[in-house]
């Protein structure tokens, strides 16, 4: 049955582990974000000087689009003058050089006026549909509609020679999110055009053969080797699939379309089946950034790339509102805790790109000789990167984060995340206060309390399995108002061990507490991480690090101990150790350091 989602506008995350992340969004990672953005001359660009010494890259558009897109958010929870007066000017910018026509894109109209429109992988309608999803932002933040009206007439001109005079190099758009992006500007304008042009990108792509680009950047590589409603594997690149799967899922849901919505459902199991890791993290190669085989998830290789985290949870939320099933939610959970949160420091100034699940530093496994060096993890994280998709994708994502707490539908409230928050529905024309308060994910304990007799359905997380007071996954509470409800889930931690055909982790585990997956570092263990085999029947000691603020759990570990001898024959001599273990979404934060998720076990 289908949800209705509670915007983040109607959300105030109150206190706990998601406040302090928003918290840092606002105080320091979107200034961060900024001032890199500053520097390297991404805002300048919005200048489209021609003669500039800093020549724009063909998509420094979209990171500042997705930048403002957060910034607004921020706005729209809470006044931010400064920021305000940054997005204006870039506004201003694209007034004053946007071409007559409606066309704008810093890029093109500064270095390459003669290519507009022409090249299906130089990501014109990528930014355009950035800058759309960031006007509507702003619009609805400021009530402000220059920046919106601009990219409407932009908007038009797409339509006139995509759709109507069909006169580009390309048909459809190399790497999606304009489609997402003009359902977003429909939902905002109520004008279908903007609706019908996103079926169009969607429906059309994979109908006819459009140029593929090298052997690997090939029709699937970009989702366009059939058409839309007959995919039902995830292919290619990561963050353009989950973009395209989000757009397909839109449409379903706005179209009724049955087909659309059985191939994201397939699509979608895809995915969770056999191409997650275990953090949420998807995409497993760096060649083309993209999915690969079944069950191909290497650790130390593992692309797993911040916005494809964030692809996988806009696809999964719009999965929930379609079809209301948990395991949606479920899969949300999981990448938020890891894969996404993963992404960003914990001082929210540095991110990574990609999210290995192993580091091995010294790298003694592999000499230099060996080409391994494109596809070595990063060590730490950076403040900005020459292709800068993730960090303000973070900051968009982290400022809408509320968004993704509650759904609603005739039956009730769902409670899809846990977050201590103050929410205020409006359903069936009653209006609706709900307080959730909660240390999540430090304990399982959640409490409720509404101004109106209401039934809130608990999401039961994934990994209590089957409880047999849930009903498909969901704990129905009778809220009685001004009467507080507690519901206490345990928060088990567990070894757990992958599916038999995931190679890489093959005799090993990982370790986890309730949806928190945990990872050792070299700078908390003697031994190589590689050598260290959890003691099966350990176990868990729970402690805190104050030097980075976060849960650790010790377990008992054996190790061979080292030895002169290249070879020995099988001894079961090993000496018992303490392994010190951290939340995954912590690792890199005390310098250059070893690290792994999945450990050997016996
Ligand atoms: O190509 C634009 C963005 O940069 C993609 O979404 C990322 O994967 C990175 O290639
Ligand atoms: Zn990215």
């Amino acid at each position: 049955m289908e949800h209705k989602f509670l915007n983040f506008e109607s959300i105030d995350i109150l206190d706990g582990f998601w406040c302090r992340k928003q918290e840092m969004l606002r105080k320091t990672t979107v200034w961060a974000v900024y001032d890199r953005f500053k520097e390297t001359g991404r805002f300048d660009a919005f200048k489209c000087d021609k003669n500039s010494e800093i020549k724009p890259h063909i998509y420094w558009d979209s990171d500042v689009a997705k930048w403002i897109e957060g910034a607004s958010y921020l706005i729209k929870k809470s006044p931010e003058p400064k920021l305000e007066e940054i997005i204006d000017e870039v506004v201003d910018n694209i007034e004053k050089n946007q071409l007559p026509c409606g066309y704008f894109n810093s890029f093109y109209i500064a270095i390459e006026p003669q290519n507009i429109f022409k090249n299906r992988d130089c990501h014109e309608l990528y930014c355009a549909g950035h800058l759309i999803e960031a006007a509507v932002a702003y619009a609805e933040a400021t009530g402000k509609t220059k920046f919106v009206d601009l990219m409407i007439k932009y908007v038009d001109y797409i339509e006139y020679r995509f759709k109507i005079k069909g006169d580009t190099g390309f048909k459809t758009p190399g790497h999606e999110e304009i489609e997402l992006a003009l359902v977003r500007l429909y939902k905002f304008t109520g004008e279908r055009k903007f609706l019908d042009l996103a079926r169009f990108f969607v429906l059309e792509r994979g109908k006819s053969l459009e140029t593929a680009l090298t052997d690997w950047a090939n029709e699937s590589y970009l989702q366009s080797h059939m058409e839309a409603k007959k995919q039902d594997k995830a292919v290619g690149h990561s963050v353009r699939a989950t973009y395209f799967y989000c757009a397909m899922a839109d449409i379903a849901l706005l179209d009724g379309d049955e087909e659309l919505k059985s191939a994201c459902e397939k699509i979608f199991d895809d995915i969770i089946n056999r191409k997650m890791y275990i953090t949420g993290g998807i995409g497993s190669t760096h060649h083309g950034e993209a999915f690969t085989i079944p069950y191909d998830l290497p650790n130390e290789t593992a692309y797993s790339e911040s916005c494809a985290a964030i692809g996988l949870v806009f696809f999964a939320h719009r999965m929930l509102i379609l079809t209301g099933e948990k395991k949606y939610a479920d899969v949300i959970e999981r990448v938020i805790y890891n894969g996404f949160l993963s992404s960003i420091s914990l001082d929210g100034k540095a991110f990574f790109y990609v999210n290995p699940l192993e580091i091995v530093k010294k790298n003694h496994t592999r000499h230099k000789s060996v080409n391994f060096s494109d596809h070595l993890p990063p060590m730490h994280r950076f403040e900005v990167f020459d292709c800068s998709c993730c960090p303000p994708n973070i900051v968009r994502f982290l400022g809408s984060f509320a968004s993704l707490l509650y759904t609603y539908n005739e039956s009730g409230i769902y409670l899809q995340q846990y977050a201590s928050s103050k929410a205020k529905f409006k359903i069936d024309g009653k209006e609706i206060t709900l307080i959730q308060k909660t240390s999540y994910p430090q304990n399982g304990k959640i409490s409720l309390i509404s101004d109106t007799d209401v039934t809130v359905f608990v999401r039961v997380p994934e990994y209590l399995g089957d409880l047999n007071f849930a009903k498909n996954g969901y704990v129905p509470l009778r809220l009685v108002a001004n009467v507080e409800k507690t519901i206490e889930f345990e928060l088990p931690t567990m070894l757990i061990e992958g599916n038999p055909k995931i190679l890489a982790a093959a005799g090993k585990v990982a370790l986890a507490r309730g949806s928190v997956v945990y990872c050792m570092e070299g700078c908390d263990n003697e031994s190589e991480l590689f050598n260290i085999r959890i003691n099966k029947n350990t176990d868990f000691i729970h402690g805190f690090d104050n030097e980075l603020g976060v849960p650790t759990i010790t377990v008992s570990a054996f190790i061979r101990e080292d030895s002169d001898a290249l070879y020995s024959p099988l001894s079961q001599s090993r000496k018992e150790i303490f392994a010190k273990f951290i939340p995954y979404h912590a690792f890199a934060n005390r310098g250059e350091t070893d690290m792994q998720v999945w450990t050997l076990v016996e």
